[in-house]
């Protein structure tokens, strides 16, 4: 009998401490792979998907993953990561520069927000340069890729002190 009460503790402990972490995605993210490859590449949103999920399994991570062409699913969205996660990785797209309605919604968000561009978004055209979002986000990965997702998951749960004990000090706790 007392082993089922520790095991039931066991369960409600590593269920409290799963770290939760949304990625959310704006228009035309749907279309990596072919849209402009010189500038976002040919990865494509499902290999980018494949690999966030592979790497949530390896940390113990939950993943909830979306990606909307229309900005009012997004608000919506974010407004549900108020109750569903922990922390938001965003790659706004286009909307990182005209959209007041997500600013808002994600300054309702208590979690850390990580702002994730694939190109170098502070080299490009001024069209491309000035996200609105930014001011609300804890951190901007911008040029790295997709490899951008993976660093922004890697800080999400850096952050919280969830990243697995198997990696390296300089990863999970930085230079001292
Ligand atoms: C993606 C977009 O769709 C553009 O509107 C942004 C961003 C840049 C990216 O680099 O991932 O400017």
């Amino acid at each position: 009998m007392a082993e089922v009460v520790i095991s039931c503790a066991a369960i409600a402990f590593a269920e409290s401490t799963t770290m939760r972490l949304m990625i959310l995605n704006g228009p035309n993210l749907n279309l990596l792979g072919v849209r402009e490859p010189h500038i976002y590449g040919t990865t494509t949103l499902a290999s980018i998907k494949a690999s966030c999920e592979e790497f949530a399994r390896f940390a113990g991570a939950q993943l909830s993953f979306h990606q909307s062409n229309n900005e009012g699913v997004l608000v919506d969205i974010i407004q549900s990561a108020r109750e569903q996660a922990d922390a938001i990785i965003i790659n706004p797209a286009g909307y990182s520069f005209t959209s007041i309605a997500m600013l808002d919604a994600l300054k309702m968000f208590e979690g850390p927000i990580f702002e994730v561009h694939i190109s170098n978004i502070h080299a490009r055209d001024e069209l491309h340069r000035h996200s609105k979002l930014s001011s609300a986000v804890k951190a901007v990965v911008a040029g790295l890729a997709p490899y951008g997702y993976i660093v922004a998951m890697q800080a999400a749960l850096q952050a919280a002190g969830t990243l697995p004990e198997s990696l390296p000090a300089p990863i999970r706790l930085g230079p001292k």
